[in-house]
């Protein structure tokens, strides 16, 4: 064998071994680099006589053609081993459950929201859901709120920039509207139940300007102050999850019911610690009332013929109060630590659907 060809099993050898990459390119780097094999080779050609050189340099080039071609290939095969070993290696395995730490988690208030929701929906209740945005007549004046009303304040309430035509739309301060649209919408009997975002000029420890209610409505030809008293008695029992629970009704005032009362349950209040259903005190917990002749007049529903009961029942209050939570304006903060100790892994949802049907107070 000549020189040539022994150098030349020499490096390709070398390059066979080349177990990865790292390990060809120092190959690479000793036979074609700035001070390779090859290259100090190709140096000498200049000392050579014209005839020597032109062999020679044939001789050379191929060579270096020959080392170039396998390095090149050993390359390829290299980089198919390391994915194939990665793939093998970092193969995900689909049929493993999902890690339980990974998933989100339901806030307090929308677990509050979906419980109420599923009470009301056994019950008999159908969902009804309407624009944040709402116009005077909606928001007020056939709630038979007057135009001097303080809830119509600048202070109370969230005005829109007026149109052009001088109107000012709100965002609403109650979901009453979504009622009143129902009852322009469908005649008696009405049986509804309106959760939603509500807004208000107010921050502190227990009030959000973006706060969440429900509003209960129902209407018929016999609906009277005993079927109110029931319907919300059975309410909280189910929703505090207690077998008796003592409650009163307040005589209160609202623009749209007449007679209007508060609600209080029983509860006990020792060492800063809340106990809901026992005990010698009180605590609000909703407003209610017989709904006034005036706004059923304004949803062209005869007072003579229909009476119907209405209640608003704050949802944030309502989740602090169950859950225990003591600062309302930690709901809207984002905090996840915050989510994880307070939210509700999705499993723990009720049944939301059952008994419940959309009716036509969503429609915008
Ligand atoms: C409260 C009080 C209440 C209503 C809301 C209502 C709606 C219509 C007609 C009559 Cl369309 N009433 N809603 C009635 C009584 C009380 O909310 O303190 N909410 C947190």
């Amino acid at each position: 064998m000549t020189e040539m060809e022994t150098l030349q099993q020499d490096l390709l050898k070398q390059v066979e071994n080349a177990s990865n990459l790292a390990e060809l390119d120092a190959v690479r780097v000793s036979v074609l680099g700035k001070k390779g094999i090859i290259t100090e080779k190709m140096k000498t050609l200049g000392s050579m006589q014209p005839e020597e050189r032109k062999v020679a340099g044939q001789q050379f080039n191929l060579l270096k053609e020959a080392v170039a071609n396998a390095i090149e290939s050993k390359k390829q095969s290299l980089e198919d081993a390391e994915i194939n070993a990665r793939l093998a290696k970092e193969a995900v395995d689909i049929t493993l459950p999902v890690r339980p730490e990974t998933q989100g988690r339901i806030h307090p208030l929308y677990q509050t929201y979906d419980e109420v929701i599923a009470i009301f929906g056994q019950m008999g209740f159908e969902l009804a859901e309407g624009p944040d945005i709402e116009d005077d007549f909606h928001n007020f004046t056939a709630l038979n709120t007057p135009k001097n009303h303080p809830a119509r304040q600048m202070q109370d309430t969230f005005y829109l920039q007026a149109e052009e035509n001088g109107e000012r739309f709100i965002v609403r301060t109650q979901t009453s509207a979504v009622q009143i649209r129902t009852m322009e919408e469908k005649k008696p009997p009405i049986r509804i139940i309106v959760p939603g975002r509500t807004y208000r000029c107010d921050y502190d420890a227990t009030h959000a300007p973006m706060f969440h209610q429900v509003e209960g409505l129902v209407v018929d030809t016999v609906t009277n102050m005993a079927h109110l008293k029931g319907c919300l008695i059975e309410f909280v029992k189910t929703f505090f999850e207690l077998d008796k629970v003592p409650v009163r009704f307040r005589p209160s005032f609202f623009p749209f019911t007449e007679p209007s009362a508060e609600m209080d349950i029983g509860c006990s209040r020792q060492n800063g610690e809340l106990k809901i259903g026992e005990g010698n005190d009180w605590l609000e917990i909703l407003g209610c009332g017989m709904v006034h002749p005036n706004v059923l007049k304004a949803c062209n529903i005869d007072p003579e013929v229909y009476q119907g009961f209405a209640f608003g029942i704050g949802l944030d209050r309502l989740a602090m109060l169950k859950y225990a939570i003591p600062d309302l304006r930690t709901f809207f903060e984002s905090d996840l630590r915050w989510m994880k100790h307070y939210g509700f892994v999705p499993l723990d949802i009720p049944s939301v659907g059952a008994g419940l049907s959309m009716t036509g107070g969503n429609k915008r």
